[in-house]
């Protein structure tokens, strides 16, 4: 084996370069992490899986041995990752085996959770359910779900909801998450799914990231990027985020707006393009309709008009637009920071727009990654569970329902159909106002990650709401409800979920779950028997028992559709690795890109979606989409800029963005428990610039209050490289660990005690990344903030140590082959 290595992975998060050129392949680089103690001759069995703490998909190895998992190993044969693991992937598996996971289902009893057994707390939820369904009829009931659980869970679920229940109030927290990756999809091509793949890093001559920290959030993708960038022929880098990340700080051309501003950006990049005739107008009039449009509207911002608003050189649009229109492999990314904002859609829609003039579509480097988050995300859209219907089936074609109607062999009137379903803001509108009274949350902590906490923290707490609330751990959310049920998780059961570049992975059961925990296949089903749901014919409505029977009636239910997974079998993926849909007869090794050719999904009978106006919100008609498209073309759409609705003013005079760090995942239930990332990054803190620093008389690790007309949290200060007018928290801090005999404060360190209720109109995703906010100087810290010094939270003075792991974070490198035994 050559290069051989063991290297600090909190140190080093992307570990060490292995360089290659335009159009070759990445090298191969296995990282494995064993707890310590353990060698690789220890390992019993190595049992394959991807990440579940992020949607990049990276294939693994989980090391057993005595029935335990003892560590980690990237696939080596894998489309994906070729072998390499980032900090999370590499240590996040201890929680599993934490101490404080739930054992046994609890029920409220007198005020208090108390443990009971597994009949009683599913009799309490199917007894309430069907008094509930006799009062009020199935809109009493909502599910609140995930991007984290498998796909077989989501298939499952959304029978239940849709075609047993028959109610429309089915989400994930796709919504605060991915509704806007879908929603663009569908706007621009008729359809989820992305046109992408990871390959077009290893082709593109401009890769350009939107409100997207890849660094930190798919810190293995990065390393793809970041070993073209020392190979020959890098690629330039576009970056368009308002913090100095390691995104920005490699970029060619970085561009840091002011939060809620990208449709102005957008608009003055494409007016650059558009004027400069950088376009293929060949491609324009074969396979797009919209284009004059968007001519006229993107007229209206000169890059100065859009420099203006967006507070950057107008001469930095220009550089940027140039960059991007001389382009010849184009690959954009789009993330949150296009997501969590008012104009979300219509902002993600424009970089579309850029590729669909430019023609970068569907070959090897052209391609648009309308980015997941969430590992599973993918999976919550295709299969219903974001109350879209499974398959990418438009609610508003009958054809389409009828269709799902004969796979579940039900009557079509059972499957709500009336309105598009409900979003998970109006879900949590519902429960407030009281007409729904059981909510069902699997796998989300809406306590911490759901804006406005103080509202959320009353409404979840009423009296009248039945909350069953399936977690891993008593969360903040688990807290409050009336039944809560010990889910087994990742390692410890069976089941499929599809990355953000449509790869497909089996994960495969490693382990026991601890005591009584269930996988929530197990627990989705046994909720189906106890309510009896049948089918047209009396038959079990729900007519699958296991992971794999649950697959093979998803794949039944996707015949046809875009994300066909008829091609698709457990023993294929297990000998293959993973797998990009469509897979089916046509395409028996799946399918690399989306619309090669300029063929899309968008024919009036076959798109998942007529889309909707992208200001008002307000759903296409059917007709009127059949008039604008009849002939199955791309959609382009333009849109004026809107200002936030929350600006900044005299009381609150900053901006507020919100969002992530390399080390935690999410309300960090998982992380907090892995020892290593929990020390890189222990505390909250918020950022801001040297200047707004100096003016508000506050030094490096000082404790600050930052204020929102919704509440106000305390934090210690971290002057980053963020720009000038912006605060930037981080939103995994929550309050399940504090310490014992502490009482929770409640003001305490969540930042969404400070976002706002408030959605784009299209997507209906809510905004977390712009408020208005005011700073104040609390009192002195004891030294710097325990924020990482490696991330985009480093110090703009450059002053500190950098964040390390030490030995315990090690992880050995294999560089150039696979290790002995192959990758499984
Ligand atoms: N380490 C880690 N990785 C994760 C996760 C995690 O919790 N931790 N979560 C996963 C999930 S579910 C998701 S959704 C993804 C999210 O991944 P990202 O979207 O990459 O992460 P965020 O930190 O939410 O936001 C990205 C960037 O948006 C910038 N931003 C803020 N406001 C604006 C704006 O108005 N315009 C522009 N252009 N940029 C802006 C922020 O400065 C930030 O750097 O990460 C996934 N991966
Ligand atoms: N301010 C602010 N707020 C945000 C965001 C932001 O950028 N800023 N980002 C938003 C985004 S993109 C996202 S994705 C959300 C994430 O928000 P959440 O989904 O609330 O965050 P997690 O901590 O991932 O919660 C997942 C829960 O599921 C549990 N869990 C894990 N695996 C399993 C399993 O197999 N089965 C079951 N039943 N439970 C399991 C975990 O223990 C955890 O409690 O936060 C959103 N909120
Ligand atoms: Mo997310």
């Amino acid at each position: 084996m050559i290069g051989v290595g063991r290297v600090d992975r909190i140190a080093e998060p992307w570990g060490t370069r292995t360089p290659y050129g335009c159009g070759e392949v990445w090298p191969v680089r296995v990282d494995t992490h064993l707890a310590d103690g353990v060698r690789a001759e220890d390992v019993e069995r190595w049992v394959g899986t991807a990440s579940i703490l992020h949607s990049n998909g990276d294939a693994m190895d989980i090391a057993v041995k005595d029935g335990r998992m003892v560590g980690v190993r990237g696939r080596a044969d894998d489309r994906v990752n070729h072998g390499r693991l980032g900090p999370k992937d590499l240590f996040g598996w201890q929680a599993n085996a934490s101490s404080d996971r739930l054992t046994q289902p609890l029920i409220r009893v007198d005020g208090r959770l108390v443990e009971c057994d597994w009949d009683t707390a599913m009799d309490r939820i199917t007894t309430r359910t069907k008094e509930l369904l006799k009062e009020q009829g199935p809109s009493a009931i909502g599910f609140y779900t995930t991007g984290q659980l498998f796909a077989e869970e989501y298939y499952t679920l959304g029978v239940i909801a849709h075609g047993g229940i028959g109610t429309n109030h089915v989400d994930g927290n796709t919504r605060l998450c991915t509704a806007t990756a879908a929603a663009a999809l569908k706007e621009s091509f008729g359809c989820d799914g992305q046109p992408g793949s990871y390959t077009d890093i290893d082709h593109a001559d401009v890769i350009a990231l939107f409100g997207h920290n890849m660094a930190e959030t798919q810190s293995v993708l990065w390393s793809r990027v970041l070993d073209r960038l020392v190979g020959p022929n890098p690629p330039a880098l576009v970056c368009v985020d308002p913090r100095l990340t390691a995104v920005a700080q490699a970029a060619t051309v970085h561009l840091a707006p002011k939060p809620g501003t990208n449709v102005a950006l957008m608009n003055g990049v494409l007016r650059e393009i558009i004027d400069n005739g950088w376009i293929d107008q060949d491609y324009i009039d074969k396979h797009v309709v919209g284009f004059g449009e968007l001519r006229a509207r993107v007229k209206e911002y000169p890059p100065e008009r859009a420099a203006d608003i967006c507070d950057v050189p107008a001469q930095k649009i220009r550089e940027a637009a140039r960059v991007l229109g001389g382009a010849r492999r184009l690959l954009s990314t789009v993330l949150q920071g296009f997501y969590q904002s008012h104009q979300a859609t219509a902002a993600a829609v424009q970089v579309n727009n850029m590729h669909l003039v430019r023609g970068m579509l569907g070959k090897p480097g052209c391609g648009v990654l309308q980015m997941n988050g969430q590992p599973t995300a993918q999976n919550t859209r295709e299969c219903g569970a974001d109350g879209d219907l499974p398959g990418f089936r438009n609610w508003a074609n009958d054809a389409h329902v009828e269709e799902l109607a004969r796979v579940w062999n039900v009557e079509s009137a059972q499957i709500p159909h009336y309105a598009p379903p409900t979003h998970a803001m109006q879900m949590i509108r519902y429960v407030e106002d009281g007409s729904i009274r059981l909510l069902w949350v699997s796998g989300t902590n809406p306590a911490v990650s759901l804006p406005e906490l103080g509202r959320i923290r009353s409404v979840l707490s009423q009296e009248r709401l039945f909350l069953v609330v399936q977690d891993l751990f008593l969360t903040e959310t688990a807290q409050l409800a009336d039944v809560v049920l010990p889910a087994a998780t990742w390692g410890e059961k069976t089941g499929t979920f599809t990355n953000a570049d449509r790869t497909v992975h089996l994960s495969e059961k490693a382990v026991e779950p601890p005591g009584e925990a269930r996988p929530d296949l197990d627990i989705f089903l046994d909720y189906a028997r106890q309510l009896d749901l049948r089918d047209k014919d009396g038959q079990p409505l729900v007519k699958w028992h296991d992971a794999e029977s649950a697959f093979e009636a998803w794949k039944e239910c996707s015949r046809g559709r875009p994300c066909d997974y008829t091609g698709i079998t457990y023993a294929k993926l297990r000998e293959r690795g993973g797998i990009q849909w469509p897979c089916n007869e046509d395409n028996p090794e799946g399918t690399e890109r989306l619309y090669a050719g300029g063929t899309f999904w968008s024919d009036p009978e076959y798109c998942e979606s007529y889309g909707r106006d992208l200001i008002t919100g307000a759903p296409v008609e059917p007709q009127e989409y059949k008039a604008m498209n009849p002939s199955a073309k791309a959609v382009i759409k333009a849109a004026a800029y809107q200002p936030p609705h929350e600006p900044a003013d005299e009381d609150y005079p900053f901006l507020l963005t919100t969002g992530r760090t390399l080390f935690h995942f999410h309300t960090r239930t998982k992380t907090a428990r892995s020892p290593q990332l929990q020390a890189a990054a222990p505390e909250v803190w918020v950022e801001c610039s040297t200047r707004d620093a100096a003016a508000t008389g506050l030094r490096e690790g000082d404790l600050a209050e930052v204020s929102t007309p919704r509440g106000s949290i305390r934090a210690a200060v971290r002057i980053s490289g963020i720009r000038d007018g912006v605060l930037f928290l981080p939103f995994h801090y929550g309050y399940w660990d504090t310490p014992a005999g502490h009482e929770p404060d409640l003001h305490g360190r969540a930042a969404n005690e400070l976002t706002l209720t408030d959605w784009d109109p299209a997507s209906k995703q809510p905004i977390f990344k712009t408020a208005a906010a005011a700073l104040h100087r609390i009192e002195p810290g004891h030294g710097p903030s325990l924020a990482p010094t490696n991330t985009a939270s480093a110090p703009a003075a450059n002053d500190l140590p950098r964040t390390a792991g030490g030995a315990e974070a090690e992880a050995e490198e294999n560089r150039g082959t696979a290790p002995e035994g192959g990758a499984r």
